[in-house]
């Protein structure tokens, strides 16, 4: 006898950060809104981290500089700090509700969850869409906010199915419509698949996920090695898959990002390392732990990892953080003085706990 289906749910908060934002203060609603990551130079500098959707229209997006964003922007576009552990909260709220309904669930970040509804539906698809309308009932019912979901045989392609019903989206994706829903999609629906790769595969004349079904493994091994090469080989079959389990207890967290130029100016270099401890930082809230260390990336245009790090008491505030990471950044470019700098991160480690209080990271227990 043939087992269950699997039937696999991805839950993604829209707009997460500004959504939070017009949800507090109804005064902004349908003025275009964006979350900010200031990085304290001047009064405009720093990147956007979350912009509605109004904002969206005038082409404004996570990461971009503020100053272009005020540029895009009219007169009457709201700007706001980020928040994070304010935000951090809401998704531990959230997560709550979604923990609910299947035992199986991993958060994956602090706006995504993924749930195996296998057994708790009993393999069906039907019902599962009934408790997929229940949960964006009662996330919206409960918190006021708005999510996109998909359903579908497993993980990857439920968070397909989530991205491309968004906002305020379900999309279900049976077995038997798996063919048909991945062929259609651009190659950068798969995700680890960005902008970037999608351009690389465009000179291939790959375009869909069609396309991309048909290129030969060695093909794809020399576009992105051996490991991923087997994940990109699956995912654009819709047969990637692995169990859905809670992660154990983190020992680091980190962010890397691409810099727009190879460079060693620390003005250009500031912004997106302020970015990188934001969602280091953002991360590390919601998993409830403190870091010990924090250490500073630095990738050069030869592809060297220089790393530095130092002590740090726990629960250091931002800007402070942000100061030891830019001594440390300047001393890297000043020991290796012929540099240039491609990507830089943040790395913070030596994590504990923080105790006696709620924490997502429970449900692993
Ligand atoms: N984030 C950030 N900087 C980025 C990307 C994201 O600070 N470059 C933060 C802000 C987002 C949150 O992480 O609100 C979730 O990221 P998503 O990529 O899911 O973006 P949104 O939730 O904002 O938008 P969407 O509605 O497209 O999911
Ligand atoms: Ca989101
Ligand atoms: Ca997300």
């Amino acid at each position: 006898m043939r087992g269950l289906d699997r039937v696999v749910l991805f839950l993604d908060l829209d707009y997460f950060f500004a959504q939070v934002e017009e949800v507090e203060n109804p005064a902004y609603r349908g003025r275009p809104l964006v979350v900010c990551v200031y990085s304290g130079r001047d009064q405009s500098s720093g990147v956007v981290s979350s912009a509605n959707y109004e904002a969206r229209k005038y082409g404004v997006k996570a990461g971009m500089p503020i100053k272009r964003a005020m540029a895009l922007l009219p007169g009457e576009a709201v700007y706001l700090p980020v928040r994070l552990s304010h935000y951090a909260k809401v998704s531990e709220e959230v997560m709550a509700i979604a923990k609910r309904y299947s035992a199986k669930m991993r958060v994956e970040s602090v706006d995504e969850a993924v749930l195996d509804l296998t057994d708790a539906v009993g393999g069906s698809y039907e019902r599962a869409e009934e408790y997929a309308k229940r949960l964006k009932s009662e996330i919206l019912a409960r918190k006021s906010l708005k999510c996109s979901v998909g359903v579908a045989p497993n993980r990857v392609l439920a968070k397909i199915a989530a991205d491309a019903s968004k906002p305020d989206g379900l999309k279900i994706v049976k077995p038997h419509e798996v063919a048909d829903f991945l062929t259609t999609q651009p190659v950068n629906a798969l995700p680890g698949i960005g902008l970037k790769t999608r351009q690389r595969l465009e000179a291939y004349g790959v375009k869909t996920v069609a396309d991309l079904q048909k290129v030969e493994v060695g093909v794809l091994e020399r576009i992105f090695g051996e490991k991923k090469a087997r994940y990109v080989y699956l995912a654009a079959r819709g047969e990637f898959d692995e169990p859905i389990q809670e992660r154990g207890l983190a020992k680091q967290v980190s962010k890397i990002l691409t810099l727009k130029r190879n460079t060693r100016d620390m003005a250009d270099v500031e912004a997106v390392l302020a970015a990188c401890l934001s969602e280091a930082l953002l991360k590390l809230s919601t998993l409830n732990m403190t870091a010990s260390r924090v250490g500073v990336i630095a990738i050069t245009s030869e592809i060297k990892t220089i790393t530095k790090q130092v002590e740090i008491r726990p629960q250091t505030p931002y800007d402070e953080i942000m100061k030891t990471l830019k001594k440390l950044l300047h001393d890297v470019l000043a020991e290796n003085p012929s540099v240039m700098l491609r990507r830089v991160g943040v790395r913070l480690f030596g994590l504990n706990p923080i105790a006696g209080q709620s924490k997502l990271t429970a449900w692993s227990d």
